[in-house]
This record gives structure tokens, sequence and C-alpha cells, in this order.
């Protein structure tokens, strides 16, 4: 009998970007995410003769998943699996694609293989496929830091319902991947032990935002942490440009749109789509404003999600 799971892909709005060396694929820097709920993968796992993969009905060869396969059977029985995963967002594109695919993965391996995971050690196992998937494993607000470096809930996702729009300014994978892109940052962005050095601190006061429900601190936070982790990546060597046109016009629209009264943030991740996160009642106005901008090829609009979970058959 096949497995069936279902995961959401998630935002940082605490971004990290940058690993530790050695084994685990850990973070360097804490971050904090909201999960979305409109944005999902859905993964199926079947005992095969030999490994296969299918990822939006075309079989691939997929060398992160045949590394993370390769990883978790160091630890875990894991027999030859047929896999097939279906996202319904454009895949590598800044949209995450890697955690919800992970979480999924995780989540259906883990039921198939009885292998009985807490969801600290699922979590721990998504990220060893990918860091940002650590975080998909819960819904609502998440939080990835040290010592154990396991997604762990920090509010759910009705507790403070947010909305978001993401415009897509270009729906194609991006050039450069996450992985490649932050040890290119680490190496050589001069920023790199600033980035470092204040992750802390933003962190905390991040965690202290949402507990508080404080939009006008969260939205500040959020912002000054993607504008910073896009500093890295512009003074990296040779730099990382994920930006469009397209997208610095959605940025200063949303600073339009929150000077006349709206509540709206953004932020933006390793590509060019813009995320305006926003409070639910401001979300069509939100919507209209970024669809309209030249560049913008078409918005989706989220609310939280919850967790990665085994799908009923
Ligand atoms: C984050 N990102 O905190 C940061 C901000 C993107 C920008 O983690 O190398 O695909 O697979 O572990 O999870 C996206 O990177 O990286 C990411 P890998 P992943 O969400």
């Amino acid at each position: 009998m096949p497995t069936t799971a279902i995961a959401h892909s998630n935002i940082a709005l605490l971004k990290y970007w940058g690993k530790q060396d050695g084994p685990g694929n850990r973070p360097d820097t804490p971050s904090l995410s909201i999960t979305l709920g409109a944005l999902t993968t859905t993964t199926t796992v079947e005992e095969a003769d030999a490994d296969a993969l299918q990822l939006d009905g075309r079989p691939v060869h997929d060398a992160k998943i045949e590394r993370a396969l390769a990883d978790w059977r160091r630890d875990y029985p894991i027999g030859p699996l047929a896999i097939s995963s279906r996202n319904d967002f454009p895949t590598a594109a800044g949209l995450a694609s890697s955690a919800s695919g992970f979480a999924a993965l995780a989540t259906a391996i883990d039921a198939h293989c009885g292998l009985r995971l807490s969801d600290g050690e699922r979590s721990a196992m998504a990220r060893r496929g990918s860091g940002s998937a650590a975080r998909s494993i819960h819904g609502g607000f998440v939080a990835l830091a040290a010592p154990d470096w396991r997604g762990e809930a920090v509010l759910a996702p009705d507790a403070w319902p947010l909305a978001v729009v993401v415009a897509i300014t270009a729906p194609e994978p991006k050039a450069v991947s996450s992985t490649v892109g932050m040890d290119r940052s680490k190496a050589t962005s001069p920023y790199y032990p600033a980035w470092g050095a204040t992750a802390d601190a933003d962190f905390e006061a991040m965690k202290a935002a949402v507990g508080q429900r404080d939009f006008d601190a969260l939205g500040e936070l959020a912002e000054a942490s993607f504008l910073k982790m896009h500093a890295l990546m512009l003074s990296s060597r040779p730099a990382l440009i994920y930006w469009r046109g397209a997208s610095v016009e959605c940025l200063r629209a949303i600073r339009e749109l929150r000077a006349d009264g709206c509540r709206v943030f953004a932020t933006m991740d390793a590509g060019p789509q813009v995320k305006a996160v926003c409070v639910p009642d401001d979300a069509e106005r939100v919507e209209a404003v970024l669809k309209d901008i030249p560049g913008v090829v078409r918005t989706l609009r989220s609310g939280l999600g919850g967790g990665a979970r085994v799908a009923d058959s």
C-alpha cells in the first residue's frame, strides 16, 4: 500500500543564510517562519525494486533527494522506494519547494517505513534534506534554532491569522541554488561575520514580537532581515542578484501601501518573488495593487497553514 503525505511551504520572516561545516546540514544562524497553507506538496512513497522519482508527473533524477536518501539510510531502515511528488506552485523559484518537498518526503517515509519518529526527529530528518524543510513539519509560526536545530512551533496558525500575497515575477527555476549561494556568501561576503553577530538578537526580538502579536515590530524586523540577507548576496563574489526590476517595484508599492494605512510588510528569499505579509482584511487591496505592477506574472494568496501530515486514504 502506498503512503501519501502533505506538507506546506514556509517563508522565513527571520532568514538564515549560511550553513555550519560538517554533517547534519545545520544552519549557522536561527530563523523563524510562517507556514503557508495554500502552497502544498503532496508526496506518495511505495516499495519498488530500485529508487525511482517522479516530480510533477515526470521521471527525474534529483541529486539532492538521492543524497538525502543515502544519508537517511545510514540511520533508518528505508528500502528502495518509488517516490512521486507534486507541487501546486512553481518549483525552485524562491517559493521554498524544497521545504515542503523534504517535509512531505520525511513524513511519508516515516509513516511508510514504520520509523515512529517524534516531531523533533522528523524535523531533523527533513533538515538533512533541506534546511528550511525542518520548519515545514509544523504549522503557523515556527522557529529553527540552536542547539537542536529542529523546528519548534511558536504560535499556532489560528492564534494570529495573517495573510500572504506572493507576487511572482519570474516562474522559472533560479540560476543559483540556495545551497550553492549560501556557501558562496559565507566564503566571500565581507559582511558575513556581521550577519552572524547580529542573528541571535534579531531572533529574540522577533520571537518577542510574535509572542505579543505586534505586527509593526514583526514587519520592521522581517524587512530588516531579508534586506540584510540580500546585502550578503549582493556582496558575494560573484554577486548573487536574485531581484528583477518588478521585484523592486513591488517593494516600492508595499511601502506606499503602508504609508497609506495598509498593515503590510515585504519579504523575499533566494528568488525574484516578493511576498507581502499583511492582516487578512488588507489582503485584497494588497493583491490588487501587486498584480497590476508591470512584470508581475501572477499573484498567489495564502493564509497560514498546518504542519506536515499523512494524508487520509
Ligand atoms: C530561509 N532560505 O531561512 C532561507 C532564506 C532561503 C532564503 O533556507 O541548502 O532550500 O536546501 O538546506 O532550505 C532556502 O534554502 O537550503 C532557505 P538547503 P534551502 O528560509
